[in-house]
């Protein structure tokens, strides 16, 4: 500090507050680890968002160099860089050298500002080994540097120019174990896939701004741009994307109340799942909150009114549940308000009470508008919603059967289930096996200790192609229910499972990879909670053995089989034996190359895209056959080891 003679009091407050951030970062973005990371960037282009919205900016670059840093770019008019009257230095470093002080100060500030919960583009600044920030403006190319918040040189014009905008480029303070600073950031690496959501994600919230990610690491150059003209009713369309809807184009409002902003778009299509989608200030909140309430409660509200009037609900009928009119409906919330309140665990669920009320109102509105003036329409959502509640009801009764039965039979478990003994479920394994020879071999080469095998008859059921009623109705799917316990769909909780690893063990074709594709959608769709935790792994059974005298190696794809004759030589001619399903092997086989934990390899199903994976069952699971057929002739090694 000593070098840097400008600093009086007030710059030493300055240090301290960013000295807080250093001390305590998970206070400020949540997190250390790749949430916490990924935070940064969306920090900084949520101000480069904030002048977008404020109509000065159109389009935003975000580059991921190949020394770890990332650049964001915007055409916006470039952060003042005027002596803020204050602080007496210029605006634009107060902004990244001070606390709390972000695109909302100096009166001509913007009306609602996004921001990781508003944090701060200083916070960026205080968690990055190094941080340029460049403002063209006025002819003129201003720039300054810091290093872990501290300011390295005043700004300075390097030189001139003729266009406007701001440019932020940083290095995250990732923990080395080799500087001096200990660093605070356990990972460094930027995931191309996670932005590309997120980006997509604003480009879908904010109508006609263009983001474009770019990711210059590694030998190619991958490059996304994003730009939505219908805004929200284009993200309901990529919602729908493959689907068969009820009617063409969603239906869309917006309003404006007390200085909130409140915009919904909505379609039904004739699937089972429920995709509503709320936002506010650009922030997803999976948690819901007053504003998804406000539009659930509407919804229904209007759905019933106009069925009781129209009599296509008769007097004896009971009036539709929430549920049912929200089955097959996509439809994305998006309200900006002033003072966004998030609660809840994760601070995803939005409180603002005023908030419930206004977006009832616009909802309930809208809906009765388009419903009196489009019969047809009506009368579409309607019979939706009707066939939806009686299949409720129908698998309401399953359900209690299906619990009543447990409450009375003392060993509820399948009974093909060959269980471990072990009882802590983060020690225990589920093999869930195709057909009765191959479980048959599992079974005796396991251990028993801590793995169970399941082994599964026939045709898993197409869960995406049918209710609720029926898929309590199918046997292999409530064996896998009261194997597993905890529950499922929205009563699932993964402190009853009974094993932390469930792992679909197929042969390696055509059926088996479509076995396991069904095996996927059905945890998808009832089980999202144990993909979202890690718990679902498939096995890697392996496609050849080789023999050469007394040695014997197991190869699990034809590249590694290539790789390993070339290493013994062909000459001598080594066996080679292919597998073609998991029958063909002995127990002692099955174990040596798919089950022993110290040998084996299992691929772990993630989850980085939850829209990507909606989109992806419903093209391979759903009616529409063209599109699944060219996906399919496309991407026919993906859809044979899918990774969701
Ligand atoms: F904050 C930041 F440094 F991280 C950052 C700010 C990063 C990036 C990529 C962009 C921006 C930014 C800020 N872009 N545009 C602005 N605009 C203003 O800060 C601004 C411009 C003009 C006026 C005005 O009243 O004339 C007011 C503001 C707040």
């Amino acid at each position: 500090m000593s070098k840097e003679t400008h600093y009086d009091e007030s710059n030493i407050q300055i240090l301290e507050g960013l000295e807080a951030v250093r001390r305590r970062p998970g206070m400020y973005i949540g997190s250390t680890d790749e949430r916490g990371l990924h935070h940064l960037v969306y920090e900084i282009v949520d101000n480069a968002v904030d002048e977008a919205l404020a109509g000065f900016c159109k389009n935003i670059f975000v580059t991921l160099h190949e020394d770890g840093s990332v650049e964001v770019v915007d055409d916006g008019r470039g952060f003042p860089v005027g002596i803020h009257p204050k602080a007496g230095r210029p605006a634009v470093e107060v902004c990244l050298t001070m606390l709390h002080a972000g695109g909302k100060f100096g009166g001509g500030g913007y009306k609602v500002s996004g921001g990781l919960h508003g944090v701060g583009a200083s916070v960026v600044n205080a968690l990055s080994r190094h941080l340029q920030v460049n403002v063209y403006q006025d002819g003129k190319i201003y720039q300054q540097e810091y290093c872990r918040g501290k300011i390295l040189y005043d700004l300075k014009v390097i030189g001139e120019t003729d266009r406007t905008g701001t440019t932020v480029r940083f290095w995250p303070d990732v923990k080395t174990g080799e500087n001096p600073e200990p660093g605070i950031f356990e990972t460094g690496k930027f995931e191309f896939e996670t932005l590309h959501v997120r980006f997509r994600e604003m480009a879908f919230l904010n109508k006609g701004i263009r983001i474009t990610l770019r990711d210059k690491r590694g030998a190619e150059e991958r490059y996304e741009e994003f730009c939505y003209e219908g805004g929200i009713r284009s993200f309901v369309e990529f919602l729908n994307t493959n689907k068969t809807c009820l009617f063409d184009t969603p239906i869309y409002f917006e309003g404006v109340k007390d200085g909130s902003t409140v915009e919904a778009a909505l379609q039904w299509n004739d699937g089972y799942t429920e995709n509503v989608l709320s936002f506010a200030n650009n922030i997803h909140t999976p948690e819901g909150g007053t504003h998804l309430v406000g539009f659930r409660t509407a919804l229904a509200r209007a759905v019933n009114d106009y069925g009781r009037k129209n009599r296509i609900l008769k007097e004896a009928d009971s009036n539709l549940t929430i549920d049912d009119v929200c089955e097959g409906l996509a439809a994305v919330v998006s309200v900006k308000l002033q003072e966004p309140q998030f609660e809840g665990q994760t601070k995803a669920k939005l409180g603002n009470s005023e908030i419930r009320p206004m977006v009832y109102a616009m909802t309930m509105d809208k809906l009765s508008t388009v419903f009196e003036e489009n019969p047809s329409l009506a009368r579409a959502v309607l019979d939706k919603c009707v066939s939806a509640a009686r299949a409720r009801e129908a698998a309401r009764k399953a359900r209690d059967l299906t619990r009543r039965k447990t409450a009375l039979e003392s060993a509820a478990l399948p009974g093909k289930l060959a269980d471990c003994s072990e009882r802590d479920p983060a020690k225990c394994e589920i093999f869930l096996v195709e057909g009765d020879s191959a479980g048959g071999s599992a079974k005796e080469g396991r251990d028993r200790h801590f793995q169970a095998i399941l082994p599964l008859r026939g045709k898993i059921l197409n869960v995406e192609k049918c209710r609720m009623d029926r898929v309590l109705a199918n046997d292999e799917i409530k064996a896998m229910i009261t194997a597993f316990g905890g529950g499922f769909d929205g009563e699932f909780d993964p402190n009853k499972l009974r094993y932390h690893r469930i792992v679909c063990m197929t042969d390696a074709d055509v059926d088996g990879s479509h076995i396991r594709i069904l095996l996927l959608t059905f945890f998808f769709r009832h089980f999202p909670g144990l993909i979202e935790n890690g718990y679902v792994y498939i096995a890697q059974p392996p496609l050849y053995k080789i023999t050469k005298g007394k040695t014997e190696k197991y190869v699990y794809s034809d590249e590694q089989l290539q790789k390993y004759l070339d290493e013994i030589g062909r000459d001598s001619k080594p066996d080679v034996q292919r597998y073609k399903g998991l029958g063909e092997m002995s127990a002692h086989q099955l174990w040596a190359t798919t089950m022993d934990p110290a040998v084996r390899s299992m691929y772990r199903v993630t989850l980085k895209d939850a829209l990507a994976a909606d989109q992806l069952f419903t093209l391979l699971m759903g009616d529409q056959v063209e599109p699944r057929r060219e996906f399919i002739e496309q991407n026919a090694r993906l859809v044979a080891d899918l990774d969701v």
